[in-house]
């Protein structure tokens, strides 16, 4: 029996460590992660998702945050915000990305507009990690009337904000198209032209981030979706493919990522449909972590559970 026991220590032991018990929050539905470390925490914001059982569209009110210290410990910390903190918006708390400067938090989100009956995007700020968050300008940061080219409405979601070294801040973001824009010092304004890149199956879920002196912008590819990862000298390219770094979900045609580094090791946040009754509208946010080759290119990343 003893040497049974420590046969099973000694594999468990071997085995690569599950990080955390995946998904995060398993009281709820959560989707669509934004990641911020500050402080010694990870905060990790997530799009509410309350689809009833059999539900065939997105009901999604309000962002929730939840913190850890270690990754596996998860705190609480409520709602910060919900699309009505943006008079302007009529439904839809989606995607978002935050971002901390000059000791005020940042958040870009995807809502509804109202009037404009498009998506759009806006931004909150708050004092605080955990909120509340208030609207940063009254008004949408892009909507379709800045962006008419585009055929769709929905085409103006999935914000997400990388500050470079030199201190300029940029906002990418889009469906079916990436864009991107440069933001002001205020973070609040869009400053000069909104670029749009031509990139393989580009669905959503742009996310950009520096590792080791490499850009790498990661997006959501094909529908279902799979992430992939692109890297490049500058935050705005020229981007050279890097491969698949998550595949589709078996239930859930998105799957939504966010990567941060915390303690010295990188981390891939992202959704799926594994909580029991889960699925395209009932989605759960978990995490792995990120691993890169010697050369630069980031590792595929496979989901695991408890
Ligand atoms: O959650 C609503 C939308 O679905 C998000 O904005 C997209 O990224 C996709 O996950």
């Amino acid at each position: 029996k003893m040497s049974a026991l420590v046969a099973g220590l000694a594999a468990a032991l071997a085995a690569p460590m599950a990080l955390a018990s995946n998904p995060i929050v398993k009281d709820i539905f959560t989707a669509d992660p934004a990641a911020l470390v500050d402080k010694g925490r990870v905060y990790v914001y997530v799009g509410k998702d309350e689809a009833p059982v059999g539900g065939k569209e997105y009901v999604m009110n309000e962002w929730r945050v939840y913190s850890s210290c270690d990754m596996k410990k998860w705190v609480d910390h409520g709602s910060p915000l919900r699309y009505s903190t943006f008079k302007w918006a009529g439904r839809d708390a989606w995607a978002s990305d935050i971002v901390k400067r000059n000791g005020k938090y940042y958040f870009y989100s995807t809502v509804d507009h109202a009037t404009l009956k498009s998506k759009a995007i806006g931004v909150a700020v708050s004092s605080s990690p955990t909120g509340p968050f208030v609207d940063a300008r009254g008004t949408a940061l892009v909507t379709n009337d800045m962006t008419k080219e585009s055929p769709i409405p929905w085409d103006d979601i999935d914000p997400a904000v990388f500050i470079d070294d030199d201190g300029q801040a940029y906002l990418y973001w889009g469906n079916t198209v990436m864009k991107y824009a440069k933001l002001k010092p205020n973070m609040i304004e869009i400053d000069g032209p909104i670029h749009t890149v031509g990139l393989d199956n580009f669905v959503e879920a742009a996310y950009l981030h520096k590792h080791k002196g490499t850009y790498y912008l990661s997006y959501s590819h094909k529908f279902p979706e799979e992430t992939v990862v692109m890297s490049g000298p500058t935050a705005t390219g020229p981007w050279s493919w890097g491969g698949v770094i998550m595949e589709k979900n078996s239930n859930v045609n998105t799957i939504h990522q966010a990567i941060v580094e915390f303690n010295g090791k990188s981390y891939i946040f992202y959704h799926n449909g594994k909580l029991p009754t889960g699925g395209e509208y009932r989605r759960s946010v978990a995490v792995e972590e990120l691993r890169y080759a010697p050369d630069g290119k980031i590792l595929p990343v496979a989901q695991t559970a408890e």
